[in-house]
């Protein structure tokens, strides 16, 4: 049998009444060299004092909570015969009296574990892989060379869980989480601030409705347009008095061709018109954002409220149709829409949108462009209103136009130009019909 040594608080930095957080052996364990004894906690760091050799722990002297400095006795050893400390980093021996361990050298491989403790306290060395919680960091139960270990990956000990002895983290716990971060796919993260969550039932009583189909699918493209095309929206006002004498006059051929000639026909014709005029309306940027797809046909989308929700049916070519043939596509598209009918091939490939609440009324609103498309025409309803002219006001039926359009393509200039055109246009049947 080997006479006991005492085994000492290293030097710790010079620290003084640190405590004790963890025991972490009993009397009569058997220890490897480097086996944790216990674990201090400085206002640093919190750190491991590990054994200096193999061996058998006769008699533990400290308890979890008490206050140690360096030099302070934490347990009594009998090193294993090959595995003795070497002289001079070995611990008093077991007889020394109590005063005595603060001249001979401290047991538990002082200068390593100084030196650990030093670089414990050191900031992060390497990459960060996440924001470290230095309270809880401090706080985690692992060895000094595993803190280190943590600090040059950038590992919050705070938010490892470990699997060792009594849940102290390991260097393979540390390489695990490490691991788990890199490897999970991240989320887009949205810069976005989040509209906040209510339980709208603490305040009355509610009843929840499921968004139909197309509400989920409209209201995501609604969403990713907006966030993602710098909208402005052109206003003016369109004198359609000529035109709405020129509808009236052809409501008796309409009723002959079995077709209603309601204003969005003459609009619609007007826009085709000034996308024939203004190309640059009639394009989408390519995926990179660097190149203009400058479409050479026609297709015109329109805005139809369904029971399911906002659906925007596409006539065909309507740059080769006329208001007859407008007319006939309009009230089959709506149609179809509102029995919830339409084809995908039905909504897909327009070229500019035209959304119409002028039957239900408003004087103005800024429509959302229907992307990749690059503008969309708001039409809200017409009402006679005091036009200066020739001295006089005279009374006029004026059309309110709102065009949205995506300021990356097209410039204010030209998006006035635009709806000045429109407006001309829509002031003379002639050119309409
Ligand atoms: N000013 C004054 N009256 C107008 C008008 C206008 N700008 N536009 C239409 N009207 C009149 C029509 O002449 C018709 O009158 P009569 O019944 O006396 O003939 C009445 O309003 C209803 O027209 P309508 O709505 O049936 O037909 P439309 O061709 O104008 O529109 C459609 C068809 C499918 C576009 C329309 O029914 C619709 O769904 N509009 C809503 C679009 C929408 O929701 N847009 C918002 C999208 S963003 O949320």
């Amino acid at each position: 049998m080997t006479t006991p040594i005492e085994v000492l608080v290293p030097d710790i930095g010079g620290f003084k009444d640190v405590s004790v957080i963890d025991v972490l052996v009993k009397d009569g364990q058997q220890v490897d060299k480097e086996t944790p004894l216990i674990t201090i906690e400085t206002e640093k760091a919190a750190m491991d004092v590990p054994a200096p050799a193999a061996g058998r722990i006769t008699q533990v002297k400290l308890k979890q909570g008490d206050k140690v400095s360096e030099g302070s006795l934490i347990l009594l050893f009998e090193p294993a015969a090959a595995g003795a400390p070497a002289p001079g980093a070995a611990a008093a021996p077991a007889a020394a009296p109590a005063s005595a361990p603060a001249s001979a050298p401290p047991a538990a491989a002082p200068a390593p574990a100084a030196a650990r403790a030093a670089s414990v306290a050191r900031p992060p060395a390497a990459r960060v892989v996440t924001t470290i919680d230095e309270r809880a960091f401090s706080r985690a139960y692992a060895s000094p060379s595993v803190r280190q270990f943590a600090r040059q990956l950038g590992a919050d000990l705070g938010k490892i869980t470990g699997t060792g002895p009594k849940a102290r983290i390991t260097q393979d716990d540390v390489k695990a989480h490490v691991k788990r971060i890199l490897t999970t796919p991240v989320a887009p993260v949205s810069a976005l601030p989040k509209v906040p969550e209510v339980d709208f039932s603490k305040y009355g009583a509610v009843e929840i409705k499921p968004l139909s189909r197309i509400q989920k699918i409209s209201g995501a493209r609604l969403q990713a347009s907006w966030i993602n095309l710098p909208h402005v929206t052109q206003h003016d006002d369109a004198d359609i008095t000529d035109l709405e004498a020129a509808r009236s006059g052809l409501k008796a051929r309409a009723a002959a061709e079995e077709v209603k000639l309601t204003p969005l026909v003459f609009i619609i014709k007007a826009c085709v018109l000034a996308l024939q005029q203004f190309p640059r309306f009639n394009s989408s940027l390519d995926a990179a954002g660097e190149n203009l797809v400058l479409k050479q046909y026609c297709h015109m989308g329109f805005a139809a409220d369904t029971p399911n929700g906002l659906v925007v049916p596409v006539i065909r070519n309507a740059d080769r149709l006329d208001i007859y043939q407008i007319a006939r596509a309009l009230a089959a598209l709506s149609s179809k829409a509102r029995a919830g009918k339409l084809t995908a091939a039905e909504m897909q490939g327009g070229s500019f949108t035209v959304s119409s609440l002028g039957g239900i009324g408003g004087t103005a609103f800024t429509p959302i462009i229907n992307a990749p498309e690059v503008a969309i025409l708001g039409v809200s309803k017409s009402s006679v209103k005091p036009v200066y002219e020739n001295g006089g006001f005279i009374p006029r039926l004026m059309l309110p136009l709102s065009l949205s359009y995506d300021h990356r393509v097209i410039d204010g200039a030209e998006a006035a130009r635009f709806v000045v055109f429109l407006a001309k246009t829509l002031s003379d049947p002639k050119v309409l019909l």
